[in-house]
């Protein structure tokens, strides 16, 4: 039988979170990372990269065929962006919550998008939306041992697992 950690340890998951351009150039950095950390996800990896523009199109291949493609990728590789890796349970499809609707008109008050951007092309943050794009987003933007494996203190109180 499965012990008490072991099947806390199979639950977990991983989703790629990153502020765009304009979230970092906002002073928004905090403000996001903060809404995530205090939630009780963990960060497990962290770094403030500019991406070329061939590895922003990689990033948003599956939107290569819409009209907004190439100015979504100038954006993306035209300054700063911070890229994370937040581990938990449930983190890929709640991460999306806290993040809101794709349109900021659209996405509701409390969250991310809601409180803190007005319009589509500059939404501040991207989130996996699934666990396939997840693995996918992870690999692309960070290498195997740049993900930190580590027991948090406050899991025990998180979870309510000894
Ligand atoms: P998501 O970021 O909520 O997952 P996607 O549909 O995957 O939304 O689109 C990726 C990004 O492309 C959005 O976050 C937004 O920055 C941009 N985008 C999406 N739709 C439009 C649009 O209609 N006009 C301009 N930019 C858009
Ligand atoms: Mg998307």
């Amino acid at each position: 039988m499965l012990q008490d950690q072991e099947v806390h340890a199979a639950e977990m998951e991983r989703t790629f979170i990153a502020i765009k351009p304009d979230g970092v150039q906002r002073g928004l950095i905090s403000e996001i990372v903060s809404r995530f950390e205090r939630k009780g996800y963990k960060l497990v990896a962290i770094k403030l990269v500019v991406p070329s523009k061939q590895f922003a199109e990689k990033h948003y291949h599956d939107l290569k065929e819409r009209p907004f493609f190439n100015g979504l990728c100038d954006f993306l590789s035209s300054g700063p962006v911070l890229a994370m890796v937040w581990e938990g349970e449930g983190v890929i499809k709640y991460g999306r919550k806290l993040i809101g609707a794709t349109d900021p008109s659209k996405s509701e008050p409390g969250t991310i998008r809601g409180d803190l951007a007005v319009v589509v092309g500059r939404n501040i943050i991207h989130g996996s939306d699934g666990p396939e794009t997840a693995k996918d987003e992870i690999a692309l933007w960070f290498q195997p041992k740049e993900l930190v494996s580590y027991t948090s203190n406050e899991e025990k109180w998180i979870y309510g697992v000894n």
